[in-house]
């Protein structure tokens, strides 16, 4: 029996088993399970896009590329004062889509500014951004999510150790791993205000996680993630078999994350801001299906489900 969502979606019932289409089963058991991933990590080839025989070899590797000056000084203080004055917009904090810091009541993050602000959907478009998303996807590609992370001085708090797929897949319906964030530093990123840091080549792994999806989930886990992370065993040994590394920069430094890549950083107890603008590009051959763990999707400003025209036109 399917009921039907308020988003018009037949919301399959929740399972206590995956569904028969679902390849990267997750939160459905009591034990972890760390299995190779099942779709490629490249799909497309250096003759399709600006990136180099080497360039796409490290990233197939790694799960990451790191550019230090993709993008203009003036292209990136645009961008800048932007996020600035949505930041300080009032009306912005207290909208759906912003996210809050738990404690501080500091802006944490603001989705869906690729739509809210002209000069953030100038940037989903920049021809040198889209046309690295269209060689490693292997295809044309749209936004399934952007959003700004602030993490300010003193007050940014951490963004747990987790793969954005394995949310992307159970909460979302994204079906396969043919995704890739970009992350554009808006200030310095530097080893001390909370960088990114990825394990580079945790990409090729799929690592379940244990603990059944609430409902509304995204209310609370976007503040701080509990559910839907890996545990400590499995991260100590993602860590012993590949390390940690925490690509750094200047305002205006660019890094392409696969969709599956174990992330997170800390929290920023300096007084200088990371603030970086996120891109998650998706090709057009992977759009979303309901989502795998059977409850509503999330709402469209989190997780693209409507408009797939594809990114790069302009
Ligand atoms: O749930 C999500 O879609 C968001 N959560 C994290 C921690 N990273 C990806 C994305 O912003
Ligand atoms: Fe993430």
């Amino acid at each position: 029996m399917t009921s039907m969502t308020g988003m018009g979606v037949a919301a399959t019932p929740i399972h206590a088993q995956p569904r028969g289409d679902d390849r990267y089963p997750s939160r459905f058991d009591a034990q972890v399970h760390i299995t190779d991933r099942l779709d490629p990590v490249l799909y497309g080839s250096p003759d399709e896009g600006p990136l180099s025989a080497s360039q796409l070899h490290f990233y197939l590797d790694n799960g990451y590329l790191n550019f230090d000056e993709l993008l203009s000084a003036a292209e990136i203080q645009a961008c800048l004062d932007e996020v600035q004055k949505l930041h300080s917009d009032d009306a912005v904090k207290a909208s759906d889509r912003a996210v809050i810091e738990p404690g501080s009541g500091e802006l944490r993050s603001l989705f869906e500014v690729h739509r809210s602000s002209a000069v953030l959907h100038r940037l989903a478009n920049h021809p040198k951004l889209v046309g690295i998303a269209r060689q490693l996807l292997g295809s044309e590609v749209y936004i399934h999510q952007s959003r700004v992370n602030y993490k300010g001085g003193f007050r940014g708090k951490e963004f747990y150790w987790h793969s954005d797929f394995e949310t992307w897949h159970v909460e979302d319906g994204m079906p396969a791993m043919r995704a890739v964030s970009c992350s554009i530093a808006l200030t310095a990123n530097t080893p001390y205000n909370g960088p990114l840091m990825l394990m580079p080549g945790s990409h090729q792994r799929h690592v379940s996680c244990v603990g059944a999806t609430p409902e509304d989930h995204y209310k609370q886990s976007l503040r701080q993630q509990d559910v839907g992370v890996p545990d400590d065993d499995s991260l100590t040994r993602l860590v012993q078999d590949f390390g940690i590394t925490a690509p750094t920069g200047l305002a205006g430094a660019v890094t392409f994350f696969e969709c599956n890549v174990m992330h997170g950083s800390s929290s920023n107890i300096t007084p200088l801001p990371r603030s970086n603008v996120f891109l998650v590009f998706n090709s057009v051959h992977n759009t979303l299906v309901p989502p795998f763990c059977g409850l509503p999707p999330r709402p469209n400003f989190i997780a693209e489900r409507r408009d797939f025209t594809p990114v790069g036109a302009l």
